[in-house]
């Protein structure tokens, strides 16, 4: 096997995912690369540390700026929070260094493109995160849709409910930030829904979208707050603005034709990773949840009558996706898995000199439905996804 090193930036819970899958992937695919966990790169020092110890990585560094430029490193891994993905993957590029990023791509489209540019000019792979893709069922949805089991498909519909900030004392942390994240679930879970639809059913054409806020003001992350304690001498401050919305719905028009509906939010009490869609075509139809992920609910008219129902299919033959490296039929696989299957494919890519996906180009498709779907949000009207594309060159 031919080592791969791999500068990974972030180290919380997708620096976890990833370095579980970089250590894993050569156990279970077999590949001509192996990836190096070669340097962890953070902010702050402590849990820096612990994370490179504890995950395996041979070196530590709190400058992004200065890993992406090491000689010695093949790939950049990208999971620190949406603000920092544009600088980060450009200057990845800039060094000919192989990238992975996580979802949503970017901030918006703008960044999208020019991570897409600086990505294609220095001819690298690029991947992004968008992990349910590899989902075995999932890769058997598409599979049955592009065998004609599902027919022409009418409707999309698809729902990503969490709820992790019902309580009204969680606090402001940065995913309720829209200088950081960019958006709130919109951005977060129906970037997923939105790259889902995309791969499964097509491109999205044109979108109507409403966003609320339920909770407004949060208290600040306890180190913050004691700064701004500190900083404002009053106490009983600490509190700072929700900027970002709680829930997003989007219906939406494809260009097949098909209509369908993105619905997003945190406020589902019960719902923990709530990754639902459903599929209706002419001849039959599918239904996918996350919390169930070894399972496809699939529905035929092509049966008879007298048996015709919703049936589920297990995932976990060696005929379905992945599954031949894992375990015996009904051997259930999880979330861990997802990103293991992503990284062989990006290892066989860099292998075969083939194209990734989703890749950059895909980041910025899904990109610009969110971008128009805010903007059609804020206009109280319907928007082209191409009216977003063009209006950023
Ligand atoms: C948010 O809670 C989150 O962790 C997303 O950021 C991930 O992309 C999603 O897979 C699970 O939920």
């Amino acid at each position: 096997m031919k080592p791969l090193n791999v500068g990974m930036i972030g180290y919380k819970f997708m620096g976890k995912a990833h370095s579980h899958a970089l250590k894993s992937v050569n156990f279970f695919f077999d590949l001509t690369y192996s990836p190096v966990p070669k340097v962890i790169c953070g902010r702050h020092l402590e849990p820096l540390k612990k994370a490179a110890e504890r995950w395996g990585w041979e070196e530590f560094s709190t400058s992004w700026e200065e890993v992406v430029k090491r000689e010695d490193i093949d790939v950049i891994d990208i999971c620190t929070s949406t603000d920092t993905h544009c600088a980060i993957a450009k200057a990845a590029a800039q060094n000919k260094k192989h990238i992975f990023c996580e979802k949503p791509l970017a901030m918006n489209v703008r960044e999208a493109k020019e991570m897409l540019q600086a990505a294609e000019e220095a001819k690298i792979k690029h991947m992004v995160g968008f992990n349910y893709r590899r989902v075995p069922a999932v890769r058997l949805a598409r599979k049955l849709i592009e065998d004609g089991k599902i027919g022409k498909i009418f409707h999309w519909r698809a729902a990503y409910l969490q709820d992790w900030i019902v309580d009204p004392d969680f606090p402001l942390i940065w995913k309720l930030r829209k200088e950081v994240a960019g958006s709130g679930p919109h951005g977060d879970l129906n970037s997923h829904l939105i790259d889902l639809a995309h791969y499964l059913v097509g491109d999205v054409k044109s979108v109507m979208c409403m966003t609320t806020n339920f909770i407004k003001y949060r208290k600040l992350p306890a180190e913050e707050r004691e700064l701004s304690t500190m900083l404002t001498a009053k106490s009983g401050e600490g509190v700072g603005e929700v900027t970002v919305e709680d829930a997003s719905f989007v219906v939406a028009e494809f260009e097949n034709g098909v209509l369908g509906a993105f619905e997003a939010t945190r406020f589902a009490p019960g719902r923990k990773n709530y990754n639902y869609f459903e599929i209706y075509g002419s001849k039959g139809s599918l239904v996918f949840n996350f919390e169930r992920m070894n399972e496809l609910q699939f529905f035929s008219r092509e049966e008879d009558l007298e048996v015709q129902g919703f049936r589920t299919i297990l995932a976990t033959e060696g005929v379905h996706p992945y599954i031949s490296a894992w375990w015996p039929p009904g051997h259930i696989i999880g979330y861990e898995h997802t990103f293991i299957h992503e990284f062989a494919d990006f290892l066989r890519c860099i292998e075969d000199d083939t194209t990734p996906e989703p890749n950059f180009y895909d980041g910025l498709k899904c990109q610009a439905v969110l971008d128009a779907a805010l903007l059609s949000a804020e206009r109280g009207e319907r928007v082209e996804v191409k009216e977003v594309l063009k209006g950023v060159s």
